[in-house]
C-alpha cells in the first residue's frame, strides 16, 4: 500500500487530525489544508472531517476506532461528535485564537464572545465526560481523537497559561491526557515540532520574528521571503 499524501502548514491543528499556491488549488478551491491525495484510489478530499471520514471508511477495517453498522446509536454518534468539533469547536476556537491574538484591534466584546463560547463547549464535554472514558462506548474512538489537536493549544487560542488551561474542566483534561500520553500522539506532536524547527516558525504560524500577521500577509502579496532574519 502506498502511503496518502497530506499537505498542511506544520503549526495549525486541523492538518495534524489526519500552502494556498497553485498547484495546492487545484486540489483544494478553498486553499486551505489540510487535504489528502491517496495514490491508492485516487482519491483527492479536503475538510478535515470528510478525510477523517473517509481514512475510517477505507482503512479502518479492524474497526479499532469506529463501530460496527449494527450499533447504530453508538456508530451515528459518533458522526455526531465529528460535527460537533468540526462547525463548532475548529471553527471557535480559531476565531477566538485570530481575535485574542492577530488581529489588529483588540475588540473585547468579540474576544468574550469567543472565549466563553470555546469554554462553554469544554463545559459540554466535561459534562459528558463524567464517569465516562470516552465520548462513546467503551473505547476510545475517531470521535475522541478529533478533540485533541485543538483542545492541546486552547492556550493560543484563549491567553492563559498551558498547564491551566483545563483548570475548571477536569474529565476534560483527563481524557485529554489519555490521548496525548499515547505513542501515536507523541510522533505527531514530535513530527510538527520538528517541521515547524525546519521552517523557522513560530507558534502563531508566522516565521520567527514577523511582528504582525499585516506585514506577513504584504510580504507574501509582494512576493517577498518571508523569512525575517535574526
Ligand atoms: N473546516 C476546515 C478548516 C480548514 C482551515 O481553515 N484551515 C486553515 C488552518 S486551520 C488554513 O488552511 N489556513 C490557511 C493556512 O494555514 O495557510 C477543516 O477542518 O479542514
Amino acid at each position: 500500500m502506498k502511503p496518502i499524501r497530506v499537505w498542511l502548514t506544520p503549526t495549525i491543528p486541523n492538518p495534524w487530525k489526519v500552502v494556498l499556491r497553485p498547484p495546492f488549488i487545484n486540489l483544494n478551491p478553498n486553499a486551505s489544508v489540510p487535504a489528502i491525495e491517496d495514490p491508492n484510489t485516487g482519491v483527492v478530499l479536503w475538510e478535515s472531517g470528510a478525510i477523517v471520514t473517509y481514512i475510517i471508511e477505507r482503512y479502518d477495517k479492524d474497526l479499532k476506532l469506529t463501530y460496527p453498522d449494527d450499533r447504530v446509536q453508538d456508530k451515528h454518534a459518533l458522526n455526531q461528535w465529528l460535527h460537533f468539533q468540526m462547525s463548532l469547536q475548529g471553527p471557535f476556537y480559531h476565531q477566538a485564537g485570530w481575535f485574542n491574538f492577530l488581529h489588529p484591534e483588540k475588540i473585547a466584546s468579540v474576544q468574550e464572545r469567543f472565549n466563553n463560547e470555546c469554554k462553554r463547549q469544554l463545559g459540554v464535554l466535561n459534562g459528558v465526560l463524567e464517569g465516562k472514558e470516552w465520548l462513546v462506548g467503551e473505547k476510545m474512538t475517531y470521535a475522541d481523537l478529533s478533540f485533541v489537536p485543538w483542545n492541546d493549544i486552547l492556550h493560543q487560542c484563549i491567553p492563559m497559561a498551558a498547564e491551566d488551561r483545563f483548570k475548571e474542566f477536569p474529565n476534560v483534561q483527563a481524557w485529554h491526557e489519555r490521548m496525548t500520553s499515547r505513542d501515536s500522539w507523541k510522533m505527531i506532536a514530535d513530527a510538527r515540532k520538528k517541521a515547524m524547527e525546519e521552517q523557522d516558525l513560530a507558534w502563531t504560524g508566522m516565521p520567527k520574528g514577523m511582528p504582525t500577521y499585516q506585514e506577513y500577509l504584504d510580504k507574501i502579496a509582494k512576493g517577498e521571503d518571508t523569512r525575517v532574519s535574526t
